[in-house]
């Protein structure tokens, strides 16, 4: 009898001070959890792991459960927290909110373009794309001057004249015995003798004749060039 109810006392005893313990733990956290949070470390509060009497930091950009960045960003772990850090080419808005693109063009302190080519901007990065008359050459690094003249596609030259290739761009040259006028090339000998009023040039028609053509910006009034 005496030997039972020492075994119930004793349980109820164990059980008291299992009871306790608990509420001694909890009011532990309580107190732990309320230091945390006076100290800015709310969210370690709520999600660091008691070791003893240390707090152990949660990595939360190890689990996507943990934490939530905008686009443009990469989640960076710290003692406590963790911070959303704009990826390479991106810079946080005026709001200090969301990660945008950074124009590198606008500002030379950004960029570096080789010569002969000039800075485009895109998503997260820029690139250098060559000037007219230049390409990529073959390695793709530097900007070289482009042989229009080896492709009839590239040029466009009038009848007798040749393509003469140049840094940047081509010029049709006149070939033996014609002049350049207008950017036409005209036979010397169909214009030789001919006399023009001022401001016109002599110039080859279509069908082998010769004409004075009034320059840019002139009109011919009874047989003159006004302007
Ligand atoms: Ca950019
Ligand atoms: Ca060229």
């Amino acid at each position: 009898m005496d030997r039972k109810k020492s075994n119930e006392l004793v349980l109820k005893e164990a059980n008291l001070e299992r009871s306790l313990i608990k509420t001694i733990r909890q009011r532990q956290l309580q107190i732990l959890g309320h230091i945390c949070r006076r100290k800015g470390l709310e969210h370690l509060a709520v999600t660091g792991k008691i070791e003893g009497k240390r707090i152990r930091d949660i990595d939360e950009c190890r689990g996507s459960q943990f934490y939530s960045c905008p686009e443009n960003s990469t989640c960076v772990n710290t003692q406590g927290n963790y911070t959303c850090d704009c990826l390479l080419g991106y810079a946080k808005d005026s709001q200090n909110v969301v990660c945008i693109d950074i124009d590198e063009c606008r500002g030379s302190q950004f960029y570096s373009c080789p010569e002969n080519s000039m800075c485009v901007n895109t998503q997260g990065n820029y690139t250098c794309d060559c000037v007219l008359g230049y390409a990529k050459d073959s390695q793709n690094v530097v900007c070289i001057d482009v042989d229009e003249c080896t492709d009839p596609a590239s040029f466009s030259c009038p009848a007798n004249s040749t393509c003469a290739n140049h840094e940047g761009g081509y010029t049709c040259d006149c070939e033996a015995g014609y002049v350049k006028q207008n950017n036409l090339c005209v036979d010397l000998v169909l214009c030789e003798g001919q006399t023009c009023p001022a401001y016109s040039t002599c110039a080859v028609d279509g069908d082998g004749t010769s004409s004075c053509v009034c320059q840019n910006g002139y009109t011919l009034q009874n047989d003159t060039c006004e302007g």
